[in-house]
């Protein structure tokens, strides 16, 4: 088998950072060594002044999504380059089963999209878009024989993908017996479309309006109801997704302090990007940063509450949610009525430029940088230790991290099939220098070396972080 070194790198671990070499062999990490301790190896890699890190791990993606009248603008195979480029070595994709189709169906469908296409690494989460007999019983086989145990359920979306307190309960008590993770959209859609309706007959239909009718409140209150009916349902795993408001994390924190399994995920558009500056750009130009959760005021607390959760972990972790759709015909559908604007920002090649940057502001130390973006996801979605860390036996997805280098975010420059960046002009001081997944250098010198095909599906187990 081939070997290859990663040499004079500092490698950054959950518990600190050590000054290391990494020895490869196949796809596999076979052992860390004191620094020049190995001096031979098929292939070397200098992270001399540089940080390795383990492979990002992007535990929410919508490859070619179907959604608001068209598909997410990335496919499983533009979508994985670009999260190769970014430094993201597995991605965690939502396979959909919609109002009045089969579960296995969906997955399938699903399988077909990926298989073969993928540049780095995938595994699915399952979309429970109709909660009845048949859905609960095939949870339990995508847990026992697909290697799927996370089901996303939605209290938003009415009509689509929405399920009641009543059939939310139901899946709930299912994952309670066979081991699953139950990851919600917590936002009230029952209550989010009379805004709606109310806004559009006021002649209200700037893209704005998309996130003043969907008020932190309700986000805060579903999020509640969810946490209580995972209770109820004798405390089944619960993770709330894109968590973009300070009510909400307070209802987390609150369950977590408890000692519930409640966890939940930000993203980076919460992070760095508001309603008034994005959302709010002047004409049509907000609905590149249409999406749901919607982004909040940056007049009240949440960007600075959101980066406080990611440092005392009442938010483990931080996935993109990417979902691209290109402005012209894609965001253009909803010219005169915000409603009609497909929900959904593409991120994936840049989430972990974007959280060093935390690291840079003093946001973040190292360690949790790593922790938020590659081991802490490996490990709720049971990934670990085969994904997100760098340990003898776990696969040879290596970052090597060059924090004198820099990184410009744009449209002219990034690699996902989107026609705009939600991050245009984004500085930061920091930039991906080298990726390796299971031991091939995908990424070296600015050269892209992989190619689709590499990745492979990835069958999980449970969750290995709960308390
Ligand atoms: N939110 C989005 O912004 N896009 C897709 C689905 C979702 O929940
Ligand atoms: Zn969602
Ligand atoms: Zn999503």
């Amino acid at each position: 088998m081939t070997t290859l070194l990663v040499k004079g790198g500092k490698v950054i671990g959950p518990s600190g950072a050590v000054d290391a070499d990494v020895l490869v062999d196949g796809e596999r990490i076979v052992s860390l060594t004191v620094p020049g301790a190995i001096t031979t190896a098929d292939k070397i890699v200098d992270a001399t002044g540089k940080y390795v890190i383990p492979g990002g791990v992007d535990a929410h993606t919508h490859m070619e999504l179907p959604f608001g009248g068209t598909f997410a603008s990335d496919t499983f195979e533009t979508g994985t380059r670009a999260a190769a480029w970014g430094g993201t070595t597995t991605i965690i994709d939502f396979a959909v089963q919609r109002t009045g189709e089969r579960v296995q169906d969906g997955l399938a469908a699903w399988h077909a999209k990926a298989a073969g296409n993928c540049h780095v690494d995938y595994a699915f989460h399952q979309i429970i878009g109709g909660v009845d007999d048949d859905s609960l019983k095939a949870m339990d086989a995508l847990v026992a024989e697909e290697g799927i145990s996370s089901f996303k359920l939605f209290m938003a979306y009415p009509g689509v993908f929405y399920s009641d307190d009543g059939q939310i309960l139901r899946a709930m008590q299912k994952a309670r017996e066979n081991g699953a993770m139950i990851m919600m959209h917590a936002e009230n859609g029952i209550a989010i479309d009379v805004l709606v309706a109310q806004a559009l007959a006021r002649g209200e239909t700037d893209p704005i309006h998309h996130g003043i009718t969907r008020p932190a409140a309700l986000e805060a209150e579903a999020t509640s109801r969810a946490i209580y009916l995972a209770e109820v349902a004798r405390d089944t795993p619960l993770y709330i997704v894109h968590l973009s408001a300070s009510g909400a994390l307070a209802r987390v924190a609150e369950a977590r302090d408890a000692g519930r399994n409640v966890f939940a995920e930000t993203c980076p558009q919460y992070l760095y990007l508001t309603l008034e500056d994005q959302l709010g750009a002047p004409g049509f130009e907000g609905a590149k940063w249409v999406c749901s959760t919607p982004l909040r005021s940056k007049h009240e607390s949440h960007g600075r509450d959101l980066w406080r959760g990611l440092r005392t972990n009442d938010l483990s972790v931080v996935s993109t949610d990417h979902c691209p759709f290109c402005f012209k015909d894609q965001k253009e559908l909803g010219v005169g009525d915000f409603s009609k604007i497909p929900n959904g920002i593409g991120g994936v090649e840049h989430r972990v430029d974007l959280l060093y940057q935390g690291v840079v502001d003093g946001q973040l130390s190292l360690e949790r940088w790593v922790e938020t973006i590659a081991t802490t996801p490996a490990r709720m979605f049971g990934l670990y230790p085969r994904k997100g860390v760098i340990a003898p036996g776990s696969d040879a997805d290596i970052v090597v991290y060059d924090p004198n280098g820099r990184t410009r975010i744009s449209v002219e420059t990034h690699h996902m099939n989107m026609d705009h960046s939600a991050f245009e002009g984004y500085e930061i001081a920091g930039k991906v220098d080298t990726v390796i997944s299971r031991g091939s250098v995908l990424l070296a010198d600015g050269v892209y070396g992989g190619r689709k095909g590499h990745g492979q599906y990835l069958r999980r187990g449970l969750s290995q972080y709960l308390a």
